[in-house]
C-alpha cells in the first residue's frame, strides 16, 4: 500500500517554505520574527503560569510555527483553484469577511485547518481576498481588468497535475509532497516584472491601489506573513528599536489580563522596484504591497461576546477617530480601554456569562460518584475549563491593516454590500461558520471530560 504524507505535514512543509521565501524577499520580516521569538521567550520566562497553561492545552508546541499570510486573487477560477490547492494541505475556507464597508473592493475568507488535532500541530492560515469588479464605478476599466486577468495563469502545470493526482489517488507520497510544495510556492512569489504598462498601472492605481496590486502582476504574491506573539504591546514598543516602523495603533481589543480574540499591528508596506511592460532597459517604477504584521491571539468569543466586542469597538471609533498620520492614537487607546469594561476581564465571569468558548478536561481520569451539575464539578476542581483560542480574523481589524498599507489618504467610494453567496459561488464551496466550529469543539471536549469523570449522565 502506498504511504501518503498527512495533509498536516504537507502544511508544515509549505508554511516553513513560505516563511523562508518571505524572509529572503522581505528581510524586515526576518527581523520581526526574531523580535517576536525573543519576546515570547521572555514572556514565558517571566510568567511560569502562562507557560504551564500553554503546556496543558498543547498551545506551546505550535507557538513557534504559528503564522498567517494573506493573498488577493482576481477571479473565480483563481479562487477555486486556491481552494483546491489549500485542501491538499488540510486547509478549508472558514468565515466570510465583507471588506466593502471599509471602502476596499474585496470579500474574503480564511483558509485554515479545522479540527483540534490539526490546529494544534500547525494552525497556518491564509486570509484570501477576491477582487470585486462589481463594485467598480468605471465599467470600462472593469472590462479591461477582466481581460487582463483572463490571460494569466497563477498555477504551474505541474502543481495542477499534482492537485488532480490527490483527487484520483487519495494523497501525495513524501516525494510528491515535496514537489507539490516547491511548485505551489511559485503561485505566491513576488514578480518584479509587471504584466501591464505604466499607463494601465496608473489607471488601475487611480481606481484603487488594491486593484493595481491584484491585476498588474503574474500572480497573487503573498503580501505579508504574521508570527504570533504572546505580548503584542512589548513588540509594538520594540519595533522602532529594531528599525521597523509600526502602524499607529494596535487593532482589536485593548490590553487585558485575559486576552480575547485577536490584536494586530503591522509595519508599512515597502516601496519596491517594478519593471512595467514596454519599459526600456534601465527604466523602472515602484509598487508597494508587501508588509509585515504581528498578532496576539486570545479567547474565541461566543455570538453574545462578539456582539459586545463589536459595540465597544464601534463606540470607540466614533468617539475617538484616528487621523491619517496617526494623530489621536492615545485618546483612541484610552477610549478603547474604557469601552471594553463591558467585557469582564475574568475567565470565570466570561464563562458563566456565556461570552467566550472554553475547552474542558478532567483534572484526573477517574469515575467519581454522581455529581449534580457541571458547575459543581468545576468548583471542586475535577473539571477544568480553559479558553479556546480564536483561530480566525476580524473584519474591522483586517480593514485597518489593508488601509494602513494602502495609505490612509485612500478615498472610499463603496458602501457595505456583503454578498456571501456570490463569494461561495466563485469559491465553488461554502465557507464554514466559525461560531458553529467553536461551539462543537467546546461540546466535544466537555463530553469527553465528563465521560472521563464517570459523569456521562450530565
Ligand atoms: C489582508 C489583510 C487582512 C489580517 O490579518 O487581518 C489580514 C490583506 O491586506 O490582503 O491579513
Ligand atoms: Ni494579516
Amino acid at each position: 500500500m502506498t504511504q501518503f504524507l498527512h495533509p498536516d505535514d504537507i502544511r508544515t512543509l509549505f508554511s516553513s517554505a513560505m516563511s523562508d521565501m518571505y524572509r529572503t524577499e522581505v528581510p524586515q520580516y526576518g527581523t520581526l520574527v526574531q523580535l517576536v521569538e525573543d519576546i515570547n521567550a521572555e514572556t514565558l520566562r517571566a510568567c511560569p503560569e502562562l507557560a504551564e497553561s500553554m503546556k496543558t492545552t498543547g498551545e506551546i508546541g505550535r507557538l513557534d510555527v504559528e503564522r498567517h499570510g494573506a493573498i488577493r486573487v482576481g477571479t473565480a477560477e483563481e479562487l477555486s483553484g486556491i481552494r483546491r490547492m489549500f485542501a491538499v494541505m488540510g486547509m478549508y475556507p472558514v468565515g466570510y469577511y465583507d471588506l466593502s464597508v471599509a471602502g476596499i473592493p474585496v470579500h474574503s475568507t480564511a483558509f485554515r485547518p479545522v479540527d483540534a488535532a490539526s490546529l494544534s500541530k500547525n494552525p497556518f492560515r491564509v486570509f484570501t481576498s477576491l477582487l470585486r469588479l462589481d463594485l467598480l464605478e468605471d465599467q470600462e476599466l472593469a472590462e479591461q481588468v477582466a481581460q487582463i486577468l483572463a490571460r494569466r495563469m497563477i498555477f504551474t502545470n505541474r502543481v495542477t497535475e499534482l492537485i488532480d493526482l490527490v483527487d484520483t489517488q487519495g494523497g501525495l507520497t513524501q516525494e510528491q509532497a515535496v514537489e507539490f510544495v516547491a511548485e505551489a510556492l511559485n503561485t505566491f512569489r513576488w514578480h518584479q516584472n509587471a504584466t501591464v504598462c505604466t499607463n494601465t498601472y496608473q489607471r488601475l492605481h487611480d481606481a484603487h491601489r488594491l486593484i493595481a496590486d491584484v491585476v498588474s502582476f503574474q500572480g497573487p504574491h503573498i503580501n505579508h506573513l504574521t508570527p504570533r506573539t504572546l505580548d503584542i504591546d512589548t513588540v509594538q514598543v520594540g519595533m522602532p528599536e529594531r528599525g521597523i516602523l509600526a502602524k499607529a495603533v494596535i487593532e482589536g481589543p485593548p490590553t487585558r489580563e485575559n486576552p480575547i480574540l485577536l490584536r494586530q499591528t503591522s509595519f508599512k508596506a515597502l516601496e519596491e522596484k517594478v519593471v512595467f511592460s514596454g519599459q526600456e532597459a534601465g527604466e523602472s517604477g515602484t509598487h508597494s504591497a508587501r508588509f509585515g504584521e504581528i498578532e496576539q491571539r486570545g479567547a474565541a468569543l461566543t455570538k453574545a461576546g462578539r456582539a459586545l466586542y463589536d459595540q465597544a469597538l464601534a463606540k470607540t471609533r466614533a468617539a475617538a477617530p484616528i487621523g491619517a498620520a496617526g494623530e489621536g492614537a492615545e485618546a483612541y487607546q484610552d477610549e478603547l480601554a474604557k469601552q471594553f469594561h463591558v467585557i469582564p476581564d475574568d475567565l470565570e465571569d466570561m464563562r458563566t456569562q456565556g461570552l467566550a468558548y472554553f475547552q474542558y478536561r478532567a483534572a484526573k481520569n477517574c469515575a467519581l460518584s454522581d455529581y449534580a451539575s457541571i458547575e459543581a464539578l468545576i468548583k471542586d476542581g475535577h473539571l477544568i475549563a480553559s479558553p479556546l483560542t480564536y483561530e480566525d480574523f476580524l473584519p474591522v481589524s483586517a480593514a485597518g491593516i489593508f488601509q494602513s498599507n494602502l495609505g490612509s489618504d485612500e478615498q472610499s467610494n463603496y458602501s457595505a454590500s456583503a454578498n456571501q453567496s456570490a463569494f461561495e459561488e466563485a469559491l465553488g464551496a461554502s465557507v464554514r461558520d466559525p461560531f458553529a466550529m467553536y461551539a462543537a469543539s467546546e461540546r466535544e471536549s466537555l463530553l469527553t471530560a465528563l465521560k472521563n469523570l464517570g459523569q456521562a449522565r450530565l
